[in-house]
């Protein structure tokens, strides 16, 4: 397999063949005309007579491609490897942007990155090598940047292991993120599965003006359907408002729909796409999507009656859609900005900001870019400085090397900002804020990001840090005011010449004029055979190791389970596990676990009455008090098997697997909550442990601290029936109450065979 720093053009002329008949086919079989989604997803099936009930029925698809970033990539290519194949049967590519650290700036950074990463950087370009992949090195950008300029294209089908890879819905595709498990199916040439989706209609009216930006339509749709809102649901926005936003912006509001838990989000194809793709080099591409754009967006009886196709429709008029700020803590706490200083007051938040951060996947486009320094350049002239520190995170070194060219990186710098590499930095914890005097750790601080995920932690490690979420232009705005309390349209700032001035509304450029330029090449393109290639994994690596098979289901039921902790409240997988200075293990399954359930939050009180500070619980086998890690590693050597307990949408926010194989590697069997994420759900089933909801969510009170949990009838466990959990009270007193789960029947077998990579590898080796 040939795996290019592009998708090949016989590519996209293979999926754009087989449109009009299985479309056509698709119509008939529904009786009705589609919607964007259906087209992509009915082009994609594996086999065309599958069952496609809306929020039920699991379906096997067919994705073109697979992308991973470093962070995630290590544990995909570790079970890869154990599958035994030759090379990746679907092109597949690796992205380093997750693992440098922000410090001093982007070229020191990426050194010492490279220097300090080494081992993990050499595994995953000699494993891509080895099985043909395609590996970007580090500098190159954040995967979901690459992927919408090298590889998306209209009515393509992605999966991506991170959870923002909707962001390619910005093109037109349908680019979903996995666990790494998921990615391994398909790079294993088997379908990837995944649950029928229900669809929300997102029609935009009017036009974005003046500073209100793509970014406050996914701010306001966050506030709108919060964070559990779009699960299993594919949100398609459409209307005159779509047409009238960027690629680049359409990008912006499917990444974040990550934040409301949809399956993905997808804009239909139109003129902002075809100049996109020209503008990136792919002329070719825009022409073979023209011939086929009618197949390309949702059907006109669908977009005139909405209402009859989707699940639900919301309509937002971009006329009057205002810019908004969201946070602190999650993503979907809106409010417009000019609100923003009375209530922080009113809670008691400091009005000062520490930091303003402008960059990730969700913001760093060119036009992201010239919109921001087109207030940054006219704020200068004017003798305004930044009033806190500001960093810059260019999404990608195409967009680097052309906002350099343009002067753009200059208009910043000339406020006293920091440029950093083209990675994740700072929106994933990779912030060494050690060396900034005006932050002292663990002392309650705010900053502002255009970044979509703003859980406790999340930027600095610090819980005292209160992260705000918005658009890029009002970043740079709130960075020259150095306050909350600031409404860029109606508030002045005071230069260093003691005059009141006023900020004028941003002007940006959709596309660089001159044309991108390309800076760097990072490709590393897989040679033709790869199979002389070695592949090292040292057996004293403290960053990477191969994995063990878990070990199946033995028949019984379970039984005597401790709870090692009930969650109460947001238990994400920054709280599961956390990334920041863990992502170094995350080829390490073994060292990783010394994270698991760090940020989580006990939902019971000490033996005082006192709450368990955060990540500690007690021990039921010598009643000591332990970080949850530990107490975790100590219920493992005592060969003790235990359940874990979660709040709503357990799980919410990254695909890392992590968050569902340290938990199994640790001796975890279940996990009861009183809802899932997507994503996490899936990983929990693939690695074998058992997900289930309570039926009554009250139930989730029954469970106390020194219970034990069974569950009965495992043998008969059936698609739609519910499963019985015992709760045995230490007064023997047992309390019956009634579970759900979502398991169909292929997944029933991963369950049984201890995980769904041991289904594989049965597979791949008969
Ligand atoms: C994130 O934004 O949380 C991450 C880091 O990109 C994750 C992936 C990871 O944890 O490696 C994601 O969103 O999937
Ligand atoms: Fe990287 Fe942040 Fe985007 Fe995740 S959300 S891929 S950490 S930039």
């Amino acid at each position: 397999m040939t795996v290019a720093a592009s998708t090949p053009i016989e590519l996209i002329n293979g999926v754009y063949a087989t449109l009009d008949e299985r479309i056509g086919a698709a119509r008939e079989r529904f009786g009705r005309p589609l919607t964007l989604a259906e087209k992509i997803l009915i082009n994609h099936l594996d086999a065309p007579d599958q069952e496609l009930e809306r929020g039920e029925s699991y379906v096997d698809l067919r994705p073109d491609r697979v992308a991973m970033q470093d962070a995630t990539a290590q544990m995909a290519w570790l079970q890869f490897m154990t599958a035994g194949l030759d090379e990746v049967q679907v092109p597949t590519t690796t992205h380093c942007d997750h693992l440098i650290q922000a410090r001093e700036d982007g070229k020191k950074d990426l050194m010492v990155a490279v220097d300090t990463n080494q081992e993990v950087y050499d595994f995953l370009e000699s494993v891509s090598a080895r099985f043909g992949g395609g590996f970007w090195k580090p500098g190159s950008g954040i995967i979901h940047q690459v992927v919408l300029e090298q590889y998306a294209f209209p009515g393509a089908m992605i999966i991506g292991t991170d959870s923002h890879t909707p962001n390619g819905g910005g093109i037109g595709m349908i680019a979903v993120g996995v666990g790494g498990a998921d990615a391994v199916d398909v790079m294993t040439g088997f379908p990837w599965n995944v649950k029928w989706p229900k669809l929300i209609g997102v029609r935009l009216t009017g036009s974005l003006s003046g500073w209100t930006a793509p970014k406050d339509v996914i701010l306001k749709v966050a506030e709108i359907l919060t964070v559990t809102g779009g699960t299993g649901a594919i949100v398609e926005y459409f209307g005159e408002g779509a047409n009238n936003i960027s690629c680049t912006g359409k990008a912006t509001i499917c990444n974040m729909g990550a934040e409301i838990g949809a399956t993905t989000s997808v804009f239909g194809y139109d003129d902002s796409v075809a100049r996109y793709l020209k503008s990136t080099g792919r002329e070719a591409v825009a022409d073979a999507a023209n011939a086929v754009a009618r197949h390309l967006r949702a059907d006109d009886e669908v977009l005139a009656n909405p209402e009859a196709y989707y699940d639900q429709v919301i309509e937002i008029n971009l006329d009057t859609l205002t810019p908004h700020i969201n946070g602190p803590h999650t993503p979907d706490l809106a409010r417009e900005v000019a609100a923003l200083g009375a209530e922080a007051k009113a809670n008691g938040w400091p009005l000062e900001i520490s930091a303003a951060l402008i960059g990730s996947c969700t913001n760093s486009s060119y036009e992201d870019i010239t919109r921001a320094a087109s207030i940054a350049r006219e704020a200068a002239a004017k003798g305004l400085k930044s009033k806190t520190r500001l960093l810059i995170t260019p999404g990608s070194e195409q967009v680097r090397a052309t906002i350099e060219r343009d002067g753009l990186l200059a208009d910043f710098e000339a406020l006293g900002a920091v440029v950093l590499a083209n990675a994740c930095g700072p929106c994933i914890g990779q912030w060494d804020r050690s060396e900034e005097t005006d932050h002292e750790r663990g002392t309650t601080n705010v900053i502002v990001t255009s970044y979509n995920r703003n859980f406790p932690k999340r930027n600095d490690g610090d819980a005292e840090t209160l992260a705000f979420v918005t658009s890029p232009e009002t970043v740079i705005a709130l960075a020259l005011a150095g306050t909350l309390d600031f409404d860029p349209i109606n508030d002045t700032i005071t230069n260093d010449a003691d005059e009141e001035v006023s900020l004028s509304t941003p002007v940006g450029l959709e596309l660089p004029e001159l044309g991108f330029d390309p800076g760097e090449n990072t490709f590393v393109a897989p040679p033709a055979d790869g199979s002389g290639i070695d592949v090292r994994v040292s057996p004293t690596s403290d960053r990477l190791q191969l994995l063990e098979a878990f070990v199946p289901w033995d028949g019984n039921d379970y039984e005597d389970l401790p709870v090692l902790v009930k969650a109460q409240g947001k238990f994400t997988t920054d709280h599961i596990s956390m990334a920041g200075p863990w992502l170094k293990y995350r080829g390490h399954l073994e060292n990783i676990s010394g994270n698991l359930y760090l940020g989580a939050v006990n939902a019971f009180a000490q033996a005082d009455g006192s709450e368990y500070e955060v990540g500690f619980g007690k021990s039921q086998v010598d009643g000591s008090i332990k970080l949850f890690p530990e107490l975790a590693k100590h219920y493992h050597e005592a060969g003790v098997q235990w359940v874990v307990i979660g709040d709503e949408n357990m799980g919410e926010g990254s695909s890392r697997e992590h968050a569902a194989m340290e938990p199994r590697f640790r001796n975890g069997l279940v996990a009861i909550a009183r809802s899932f994420a997507r994503i996490h759900e899936t990983n929990l089933k693939k690695q074998g442990m058992v997900p289930l909801t309570f039926a009554d969510p009250a139930d989730y009170d029954q469970i106390g601290e020194d219970d034990r949990i069974a569950l009965r009838g495992l043998a008969d466990l059936t698609p739609g029936q519910q499963v019985t959990v015992e709760i045995t009270k230490p007064s023997a007193e047992t309390i019956s109450i009634l579970t759900d789960h979502t398991y169909s029947e292929d997944q029933i077998e991963w369950f049984k065979a201890g995980s769904a990579l041991n289904i594989i590898k049965a597979r791949t080796a008969g």
